[in-house]
């Protein structure tokens, strides 16, 4: 294919997600794309002519169902090991936070990530976000956080960076606050100056792209979780939230307060913190997966998210503890089971307000000058991507234009 040169998608049903609301649907759409961008959108028969000249290549879809590429907006994705034998204590009666507290859990990870190579990591990585990929996946958000040390989350972030080779955008989030290291036991406020501390070099080193933490009982106060958002402010760098998933800390207002993309997780969130998302235009990311795995009763508060307009997204929250799926379609059909999400919230969850938790408006909708990253579906109608689990309708995936296999 000439990259620049002008190529037409026809015959498919597209959902656009153009508007607030519904899914914006177009029958008999057409898409040009030219210059890895969308350069027209719409029904076929109105394609303006001016537009047809130069086309060189079309590709007809036969009624195929057209979506933006899909976006995981939360992953931890980059890690040594594996926690099945966590997996089997847990339904032996232990809780995750008794796991966590008894020095399992996130610090088993730590070590097996520290004790492995990059290029391990690297060859562990590559098969997850493929299987990702599998399902539609064009942008992907990896978070650190299982290195504990500037050298180890140095490590982990290059690992993700270097996914992008597969064919996909990688944004990369420092998760230093995650747990404390073994090294800083007892001593956990100099663990926050250490993680303060890297910032600056992370994003010097081009490793950053955003700054999260995780505000919970068995893991980082409000008062750390403010410091490490004043250092992400002074190094320039947005933040994000692991916020109210085990209890109500106030996490969401504290990072709402530092103009948040997004807080993660939110089963505990307050009506105040619900109020100052919706202020700060912070996204929701619900986690359908670690609600899931950890058999959680409390549900993520969506119809006061509703309510108060905050916009809702959707992830895989993929690691090895509490959310080891690797599947974007079983996390629409989860979000609708559990959540009671309808199909076109859970889709727009994976698309449109998923690029907004990343802070990537060229993405996520079926419009005009934004990036040719599409799905195309062997379905009839949007909501079936929600409906079916276990079954994969996807076609084709194409990212700035290009088919990708
Ligand atoms: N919340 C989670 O669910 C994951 N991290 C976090 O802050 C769990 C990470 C793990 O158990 O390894
Ligand atoms: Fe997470």
């Amino acid at each position: 294919m000439t990259d620049g040169g002008k190529v037409l998608w026809t015959g498919a049903t597209l959902a656009t997600f153009a508007a607030e609301r519904d899914w914006g649907l177009v029958a008999d759409g057409a898409l040009l794309v030219e210059g890895g961008v969308l350069r027209w959108v719409g029904p076929a028969a109105q394609l303006p002519s001016g537009l047809r000249e130069g086309i060189g290549e079309v590709h007809e879809l036969g009624g195929a169902l057209v979506t933006p590429g899909l976006i995981d907006c939360h992953t931890h994705l980059v890690y040594g090991g594996e926690r099945s034998a966590e997996f089997e204590l847990r339904l032996q009666g232990a809780t995750y936070e008794e796991i966590a507290r008894a020095g399992g859990g996130i610090r088993s990870t730590v070590a097996a990530t520290r004790a492995a190579s990059e290029a391990a990591l690297h060859a562990l990585a590559v098969p997850r976000a493929r299987a990702l990929m599998a399902e539609g996946l064009t942008t992907l958000e990896v978070k650190s956080g299982y290195g504990l040390s500037l050298e180890d989350e140095a490590k982990c972030l290059r690992v993700a960076r270097q996914l992008a080779d597969l064919g996909l955008t990688v944004r990369t989030t420092c998760l230093g606050a995650h747990a404390l290291p073994p090294e800083f036991e007892g001593r956990q406020d100099a663990y926050v100056d250490a993680v303060c501390g890297w910032l600056p070099e992370l994003k010097r080193q081009g490793l950053v792209d955003a700054v999260d933490a995780f505000c919970e009982r068995i893991a980082f106060t409000p008062a750390q979780t403010r410091r490490v958002f004043e250092a992400a402010r002074a190094a320039g760098l947005p933040v994000k939230l692991h916020a109210e998933q085990l209890s109500d800390q106030g996490g969401a207002a504290l990072a709402a307060g530092f103009d948040a993309l997004s807080c993660d997780h939110l089963e505990w969130l307050s009506d105040e913190g619900v109020a100052a998302m919706a202020r700060a235009g912070t996204v929701a990311v619900l986690l359908p997966g670690a609600f899931y795995f950890l058999r959680e009763t409390k549900l993520p508060p969506v119809q006061a998210l509703r309510d108060a307009g905050v916009p809702i997204a959707l992830a895989t929250d993929h690691n090895p503890g509490s959310s080891p799926g690797l599947s974007l379609l079983l996390m629409l059909n989860m979000a609708c089971t559990f959540f009671r999400m309808t199909p076109e919230e859970a889709l727009r969850g994976l698309t449109v307000n998923a690029a907004r938790a990343l802070g990537l408006p060229d993405r996520g909708r079926l419009a005009e000058g934004l990036r040719a990253d599409f799905c195309i579906w062997d379905a009839a109608h949007p909501r079936e991507l929600a409906y079916w689990f276990g079954r994969n309708p996807l076609r084709q995936t194409v990212v700035a234009g290009r088919p990708r296999d």
